[in-house]
């Protein structure tokens, strides 16, 4: 075994988004590619000597590979200990539990979340810090930096390690310890709810589905749902992590996770749906012909914490990102708690969460989670929603009624224009953004338009601040439209249009989501001529 330093010269792009480094896999096939960003991760971090570092993927096309090689590199660079997920396996929420639990100085995450999977599908890649969350932007501009000037990584010449089996091995002077990727996690599940009630539940005769989508979240849905909570065996389908998911979109909502949605919607459906993305930090909640938009589900999970052991003491505050529905904010001013509203990406709830502030965060895109870990967790929340169900006894869509009947329903929906083409989507938003100052006072369907401008944030812990996180035009009735461009996409660029309308009147409560919403989805379309700069008629997707 040998430790060799290998010159390299800086490719470009390297980047990292909303959320870590995405690109095709045969980007990352590309010789250097990989090792460039992760010396530039070890460049930025500084002295590794000593230290641990967790290492896990969601089991796609090309984990094993990267997981070799970036042993390889720790190894090089002195790390004392890595933990290893068996299998190269662990999901989002599992690195920042084990990040946390074994005091690890950080944690690297093998993943491109929801997106395909595959030899022709998406991989990715994103550090996480030792409190256990995505690192923040300037951790991740710095990485950037140093592959823009990288001229040589070090990395040692020795042979693959078994990774299939849970034990110990050696790696120059660095140990690497293999662990099972389920444990750590399901023991901090157990103590944040209520199993006994939830088992209870099962033994009473409760059906559930949870759609695995062959990706990360199987392999702990089975230990936890059929395992320790006893679901009957084929509670969780698509249990398997699959290399490619199965061909199918790993993204939890009502588009992707059609066999979930049918299934809920036939006559003996179960009682509960629930499913998770990739690497298992989304979730989407569905009762019987019922599916519960995540800013409800979040709302909801705080105006009901109290049933579950681990949230008894109260919520400090609630942290939501700016295009999610108002609907926590509501709840937060019921509970007299403060509602922060952040930037798009789990890395902005971080400090907040540190701080003590904040105990419940969420998203629109299926996200929600708490200060038991630093990422959002798909299972989590299915099992924060199953103790609901368990103390309550009340099906999904009579919880979601009341809920709307006491705070009113914010109408929500998102609009995605995926893979148009970048410049068209860059002028649209440039075009926009000279609009805002003469919006305000303009009516837009109805709408009169209180303010519109482009969301900038300041962290209140740290004043780190962030600038142009998306366009937002808020109403004098309370509905808003926001449009922001993804930073997880691969393809061209991927316009989002959010939309939110507040309805109080629970005589107007059952509507159909886009008829609710079309006044607004007219207004959207009338300011920021969508059509006219991508060619796109229709969305490609509505969640
Ligand atoms: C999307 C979502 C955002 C989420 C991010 C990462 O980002 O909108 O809310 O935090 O994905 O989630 P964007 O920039 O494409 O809108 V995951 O589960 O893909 O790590
Ligand atoms: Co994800």
């Amino acid at each position: 075994m040998a430790i060799q330093t290998i010159t390299t010269h800086p490719i470009p792009g390297q980047r990292p988004g909303t959320s870590g480094l995405r690109k095709k896999v045969g980007t990352f096939q590309q010789p250097h590619y990989l090792e460039n960003f992760i010396q530039s991760v070890f460049y930025t971090l500084g002295d590794c000597e000593g230290k641990t570092l967790v290492l896990g993927g969601d089991g796609r096309y090309h984990n094993r590979a990267a997981i070799q090689t970036i042993l390889r590199m720790a190894a090089a660079h002195g790390y004392a200990r890595v933990l290893v997920g068996r299998g190269g396996i662990l999901s989002t929420p599992a690195v920042s539990c084990v990040i946390r639990k074994h005091q690890a100085s950080g944690g690297i995450v093998l993943s491109a979340s929801h997106n395909p999977g595959g030899p022709d599908g998406d991989f990715g890649i994103k550090y996480n810090i030792a409190a256990g969350g995505p690192a923040p932007e300037s951790v991740t501009e710095a990485i950037f930096h140093h592959s823009e000037t990288i001229t040589q990584y070090r990395i040692s010449d020795a042979a693959d390690i078994d990774i299939d089996r849970v034990g110990s091995g050696q790696m120059e002077q660095m140990r690497i310890e293999v662990i099972d990727p389920v444990a750590d996690y399901a023991e901090l599940m157990q103590r944040l709810f209520d199993f006994g009630a939830i088992r209870k539940l099962f033994a009473g005769g409760f059906t559930m589905r949870f759609d695995g989508m062959s990706a990360v979240s199987g392999p702990y849905a089975k230990a936890i749902i059929e395992g320790m909570l006893g679901a009957p065996a084929g509670t969780v389908i698509n249990g398997e992590p699959l290399e490619d998911f199965g061909g199918h979109h790993p993204d939890p909502n009502p588009v992707n996770a059609a066999q979930l949605i049918a299934l809920m919607a036939e006559d003996d459906a179960p009682d509960f749906g629930a499913a998770s993305d990739g690497d298992g930090d989304r979730n989407m909640i569905v009762g019987r012909r019922f599916d519960v938009t995540p800013s409800d589900s979040l709302a909801i999970l705080a105006a009901n914490s109290g049933v579950a052991p681990g949230y008894r003491a109260g919520l400090k505050g609630i942290a939501r990102s700016m295009p999610t529905s108002r609907a926590a904010d509501r709840v937060a001013e019921a509970l007299g708690i403060p509602c922060y509203e952040t930037p798009t990406g789990w890395k902005y709830f971080g400090t907040l969460l540190d701080a003590g502030l904040a105990t419940l965060c969420g998203e629109e895109s299926y996200g929600t989670g708490s200060d038991h870990i630093r990422e959002k967790d798909g299972l989590w929340a299915v099992l924060f929603w199953l103790n609901l169900l368990a103390a309550t006894g009340k099906p999904v869509e009579e919880i979601v009624a009341a809920h709307w009947a006491r705070f009113g329903r914010n109408y929500y929906s998102r609009h995605d224009y995926e893979a148009v083409d970048a410049e068209a989507a860059r002028l649209l938003m440039a075009d926009l953004r000279i609009k805002l100052p003469v919006l305000a006072g303009t009516v837009l369907n109805t709408h009169e338009v209180d303010f519109a401008d482009d969301f900038a944030y300041t962290d209140p812990v740290d004043g780190s601040s962030a600038q142009q996180q998306g366009v937002r035009i808020v109403m004098k009735d309370g509905s808003r439209i926001v449009y922001r461009l993804s930073g997880t996409g691969t393809e061209g660029a991927t316009l989002r249009v959010y939309l939110e309308l507040h309805e109080a009147d629970p005589a107007q409560h059952h509507r159909p989501t886009q008829q609710a919403l079309a006044s607004l989805i007219a207004a959207a379309e009338s300011v920021a001529s969508i059509a006219m700069h991508t060619g796109r008629a229709t969305p490609t997707v509505i969640t």
